[in-house]
């Protein structure tokens, strides 16, 4: 409720999406009305939350922090910030996706960029760009005499892996200021999969704490008003279970701040601007000791540091809508590793060699609106990047596989897209085509003897890479005819110089088990093309019939098959809602992965279809709102993994939730 009255610092620069709805996709994660939702509300993890969105599937390597990807692409492709800032994962096995550093209480929303328009910040964003928003109660803007105070509170419980679930935040507003805080607690135990078995390794306990905070200066004459905004988040997740990999994690922790400073300007054709600093520190510590039959015992901590700063200036002129932003970043990552084998002297390695990045950036994106029914958006970012190795140790390690190599590397790269909008009386188009590189990350250039659980590889980095590309091709049709709706969307990825694993024989593995060395590598070219068909059905008021499909291929320069490329996916939902109750039934699932990168070390997955059904009651006492959910996953107790599931690790068999949400 305080969501609907409370507007965040007047006009947010996040209104353009109003003339670019169809480029950018929502799942609202906190309260409030309409939009995608999960339908377990705001109890559900953020990574629930994400699969409402199109494009995108996870990867999970247990119950924790699943790695999302958009259009088939991983995190390497990807770019994700919080409200605008930059933020890298502290793991050299990809256990914590940035996703796992907020919780659900903290965000209001998350939006996605599919393909190469990212938001103003993004870089590197090759296959799409997500930005998660954070939930800042915000100014009043009516003029009331006294504040708004608000209270929320949540509690949730799952049969299948215990798991609990308790949260709690509180706000004021005023014209002039604003605070909101609040912290979040989760606990899971191992689950069991479909066919009653526990897995083991699968349990995980996180605790969040956010504090975010407004304060408007008095307004200057004709000049608008300024409003200084502050974040604090910290999160951290003790005891995480990965089933799908030999180690778990002691700790990952993360401590994210930023103060902002925004401008509204009145009666002038410009509209905002901010100007945000930012510091976030991420500590991830892995464990084996729990781990039977562990035959050389390990210690592998990473760090991650990242300052930086952005200026988003938007304004508005004519049929222009236009968002003009600069940023730069600092970030270091170090990752180390130290083998103890039994009764010989430990093992020492520098496997992330304290890499520092600076990379400046300037973006420039314009809603032009042609007619009354058609629009252009334009986008493009040129950005560069200095990256130094200040781990001496690692560095000459690493100079052993490349003599030569330098201390020091720059880079530079860009993107830009264009996308054209139509709608004609019952019908929308839109096509779309960019360009965009990106740097290889930290992993691909520089890792030291990464082993990866989904080949049984130890990887190596490549500081000689070279940088890769892609040019992107969309379009999207939707057909609306009374109370049915049909909409399509396909869009293609042509790569250049594609960055992927390639064996190296020369080199034996130093993991226990492992099958061999591969070293990054560009290959020539490489393709993924996406498509789905979405259909809607209102017969009558409150029912709704949904279906959807996707398919993607992923080819490398041979022709063969790129590893996790979704196979045929399909979901169809119906849903029935009267007064304060409404019900649903899903089925979803997909077909055996046919085309699976064998090249790569993948194997196949078998098709699976799974029922969900979910209820949702609001009703109030004594004017408490309070929202009651409950349902069932997986209800037919089915053993399936998806093919994004690493190492076939199996899903959670039959799960019963309920959860409760209050306001006052
Ligand atoms: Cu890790």
């Amino acid at each position: 409720m305080i969501g609907l009255l409370l507007l965040i610092i007047g006009i947010q620069p996040d209104t353009l999406t109003t003339s670019s709805h169809d480029l950018d996709e929502v799942v609202i994660v906190s309260r409030g009305q309409g939009g995608k939702r999960s339908a377990k509300g705001q109890v559900a993890t953020i990574d629930e939350h994400l699969q409402e969105l199109n494009h995108v599937e996870l990867v999970r390597r247990g119950s924790y922090a699943w790695e999302p990807t958009v259009n088939n692409m991983q995190t390497e492709r990807l770019s994700t910030t919080i409200d605008g800032m930059k933020i890298f994962y502290a793991c050299t096995d990809k256990m914590d996706p940035v996703t796992s550093y907020v919780e659900s209480g903290n965000l209001q929303s998350i939006s996605l960029n599919s393909g190469l328009n990212g938001n103003p910040q993004a870089t590197g964003n090759i296959g799409g760009a997500l930005d998660l928003k954070l939930r800042k109660a915000g100014f009043l803007y009516d003029h009331r005499l006294h504040g708004l105070n608000g209270l929320n509170a949540q509690v949730g419980y799952e049969t299948n892996g215990n798991v609990q679930v308790y949260g709690a935040d509180g706000s004021h507003s005023s014209q002039s200021f604003y605070v909101n805080g609040g912290a979040f607690f989760r606990h899971a135990d191992n689950y069991k999969a479909g066919d009653g078995k526990k897995v083991q390794f699968s349990q995980f306990q996180k605790v969040n704490a956010f504090l975010n905070s407004g304060f408007k200066f008095p307004p200057n004459r004709g000049d608008g008003r300024g409003a200084l905004e502050a974040t604090f988040i910290f999160d951290r997740a003790t005891d995480v279970g990965y089933p799908a990999l030999n180690m778990d994690v002691a700790k990952a922790e993360a401590f994210i701040t930023s103060l902002a400073y925004k401008h509204l300007f009145e009666d002038s054709k410009l509209e905002s601007w901010e100007t945000k600093g930012y510091y976030n520190h991420i500590t991830h510590v892995m464990d084996d000791t729990t781990r039977p039959d562990v035959e050389i015992h390990m210690d592998m901590p990473g760090e991650s540091w990242t300052a930086g700063a952005y200026s988003l200036l938007t304004g508005e002129y004519g049929k222009h809508q236009t968002q003009l932003n600069i940023d730069g970043y600092y970030n270091r990552l170090f990752a180390d590793m130290t083998m103890y084998p039994g009764g010989a002297a430990p093992m020492y390695m520098v496997t992330w060699p304290d890499v520092g990045t600076l990379n400046v950036g300037a973006s420039l994106t314009d809603n032009i609106r042609l007619t009354d029914a058609s629009s252009l958006h334009l986008s493009g970012k040129l950005s560069w990047q200095h990256q130094r190795l200040n781990n001496e140790e690692g560095y000459k390690a690493l100079s052993v596989f490349f003599p030569g190599m330098q201390q020091a590397y720059h880079q530079t790269t860009g993107r830009i897209a264009a996308n054209y909008q139509l709608s004609i009386v019952n019908s929308q188009l839109s096509i779309g085509a960019g360009w965009g590189s990106r740097a290889p990350t930290v992993t691909e250039a520089y890792g030291y003897y990464l082993n990866n659980t989904f080949d049984q590889y130890d990887y190596i980095g490549n500081p000689r890479l070279k940088n890769e590309s892609a040019i992107e091709v969309n379009g999207s049709y939707q057909l609306s005819i009374l109370n049915f709706q049909l909409s399509t969307d396909i869009n293609a990825f042509f790569f250049s110089n594609y960055i992927i694993g390639q064996f190296e024989d020369r080199l034996s593995a130093m993991t226990v088990g492992a099958e061999g060395v591969k070293v990054y590598g560009n290959i020539d070219h490489a393709t993924i093309a996406n498509t789905s068909l979405t259909a809607e059905w209102r017969p009558v008021s409150g029912l709704r019939w949904s279906a959807k499909g996707t398919y993607s291929v992923g080819r490398d320069d041979e022709g063969e098959p790129l590893p996790l490329i979704a196979p045929f996916t399909y979901q169809s939902r119906l849903s029935y809602a009267t007064g304060p109750l409404s019900l649903q039934a899903e089925v979803k699932g997909h077909t055996r992965q046919a085309k699976y990168g064998k090249k790569y070390g993948e194997t196949e997955t078998a098709a699976w279809t799974i029922v969900n059904l979910s209820a949702n009651y609001q009703f109030s006492i004594n004017h408490y709102q309070l929202a009651l959910r409950a349902g069932v996953e997986n209800l037919f107790d089915k053993n399936y993994a998806t093919y994004a599931d690493w190492c076939h690790i199996p899903q959670k068999g039959r799960n019963i939730y309920v959860n409760l949400s209050f306001e006052i």
